[in-house]
């Protein structure tokens, strides 16, 4: 309260957030929650649009034409996600340019999950089980995050994100219920996406700069590692269903915890991979330059049609 028993703008900005309401964009924030949230939403939003582009190599090289369908309509999600999500970003007063000039220029990041190749089409599968898996067990709590848009844009998202973990989950049953050569090329893709999807959740619990902080915030709700750990839980029984293995020898249940115990997760190759030298940074981010360059002429007709349907001719925009 101040010296006239008025609520001071941090109390009321408090309170919303300890009664689990919500704080919309033109609602009082201190400036270090605003920018956490750039961040945060910021690094969602490129992850969604970088992540386009394992899973869109293989949109030519699909088995067949149900397959193709399948998968393009799943990339196209992936980029109607990074939309809600740059839109959720720029509530907080950025600009889409600024993030994309960010994002380009590295000075923001992408998960780190996409600097893996996606070798062959069991790969498909495996982004779809795992990636697209771990991504809703970290995206549903944040529907209930206490910045408005954030939140709404995750509750459509997650309805996605689970229509594409069963595309994943299916293919991959079908090549681990096929010839021997598909049950093996699918074995392979889930060694090779385990252990970098466990990574996705960040780093633990006790190097995670931000995870106190925005957990006081309510923006986030559970740790990095609570996360994985629930992830862990989900997956052992779904990969009983496929007759896969997950490539971990000390993944056993503990029932003392009540959890599955699990192998240490390799952090040196995680933070080489966030500095910019895993197997694909380079190539990721040459490929999103050059797509946004061979896009300009795109952005430049739409944005001439609008102003013309507005009756402006379209240099007045830009003034
Ligand atoms: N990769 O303090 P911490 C998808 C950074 S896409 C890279 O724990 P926080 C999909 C972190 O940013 C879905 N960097 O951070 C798309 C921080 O660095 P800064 C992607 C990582 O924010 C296509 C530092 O490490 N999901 O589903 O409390 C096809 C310390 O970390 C990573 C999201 O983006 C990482 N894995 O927690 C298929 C979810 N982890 O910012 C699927 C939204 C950490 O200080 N984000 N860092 O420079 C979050 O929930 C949180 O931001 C994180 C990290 C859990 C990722």
């Amino acid at each position: 309260m101040d010296a006239t028993g008025t609520e001071t703008l941090s109390e009321q900005f408090q309170r919303t957030v300890e009664a689990d309401q919500r704080v919309e964009p033109r609602d009082w924030m201190p400036d270090a929650y605003r920018s956490s949230l750039v961040r945060q939403i910021a690094q969602h939003a490129h992850s969604e649009v970088i992540g386009m582009q394992p899973e869109g190599s293989w949109i030519t090289r699909a088995p067949s034409l149900r397959r193709k369908a399948i998968l393009m309509a799943k990339v196209q999600d992936e980029a109607g996600h990074g939309l809600y999500l740059y839109a959720a970003a720029e509530t907080l007063g950025v600009s889409r340019q600024e993030l994309l000039d960010m994002l380009h220029g590295g000075r923001q990041k992408y998960s780190t999950i996409f600097n893996y190749p996606a070798v062959t089409w069991a790969d498909v599968g495996a982004i779809g089980w795992l990636v697209d898996g771990a991504a809703i067990t970290n995206q549903i709590p944040l529907c209930r995050c206490s910045y408005g848009p954030y939140a709404r844009a995750m509750t459509r998202v997650c309805r996605e994100e689970s229509f594409h973990q069963r595309q994943g989950f299916e293919l991959l049953h079908t090549l681990s219920h096929g010839t021997a050569a598909q049950r093996a090329m699918a074995q392979d893709a889930v060694n090779r996406w385990w252990w970098p999807t466990l990574m996705m959740f960040g780093p633990p619990d006790g190097d995670s700069a931000h995870g106190v902080q925005s957990m006081a915030w309510r923006i986030k709700r559970h740790s990095n590692d609570e996360l994985r750990q629930r992830f862990v839980d989900m997956c052992v029984p779904q990969a009983g269903v496929l007759g896969l293995t997950l490539p971990d020898p000390e993944l056993r249940w503990n029932p003392e915890r009540g959890h599955h115990d699990f192998g240490a997760i390799d952090w040196d190759e995680f933070r080489a991979v966030v500095r910019g030298d895993g197997l694909c940074n380079r190539q990721r981010i040459a490929h999103r330059v050059a797509a946004h360059e061979e896009g300009r002429w795109v952005r430049e007709a739409a944005l001439a049609h609008a102003e013309k349907r507005r009756g402006r001719p379209s240099g007045e925009a830009a003034a």
